[in-house]
């Protein structure tokens, strides 16, 4: 047993479409413990940090007024193998080519609107954590 947690965001895209509750749902049947939540807007600084590996890509100026245009929920998920088990959950970046039976497969048609973001080591994790939450 390798108990793991990891940072997990309800994208505004998921927010504004009510789904919320749908992934919320998902995460919990999984057996994932949720250990802390915020509804929160991402602000400019917070988006340069939590992607500083894509800050200078060509899609980021559209990812960050997306991800900083509305409220999402900040949520910290806990559970044996958490990091990996959410990503596979989420299921592959791109909605379009998501597998269905994830969360990304069944309710996103995009690239950029794909409901949730989860962390993808432990490394993200912690840092990612510490961003959100300290
Ligand atoms: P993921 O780890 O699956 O969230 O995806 P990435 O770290 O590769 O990308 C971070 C975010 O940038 C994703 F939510 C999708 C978005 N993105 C774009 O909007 N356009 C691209 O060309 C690539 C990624």
């Amino acid at each position: 047993m390798a108990e793991q947690s990891t940072l997990i965001l309800i994208k505004p895209d998921a927010v504004e479409r009510g789904l919320i509750g749908t992934v919320l749902n998902r995460l919990e049947n999984k057996g994932l413990t949720i250990e802390k939540m915020e509804m929160r807007t991402m602000t400019s600084e917070l988006a340069d940090a939590h992607y500083a590996e894509h800050v200078e890509k060509p899609f980021y100026p559209d990812l960050k007024a997306f991800m900083t245009s509305r409220p999402l929920v900040a949520l910290i998920a806990t559970g044996d193998e958490a990091i990996p088990a959410v990503r596979t959950i989420a299921g592959a970046t791109d909605g379009r080519k998501a597998e269905a039976g994830t969360i990304r497969g069944d309710y996103s048609l995009s690239q950029q609107r794909n409901l949730i973001h989860a962390s993808d080591s432990p490394e993200s994790a912690k840092r990612e954590i510490d961003l959100w939450f300290n």
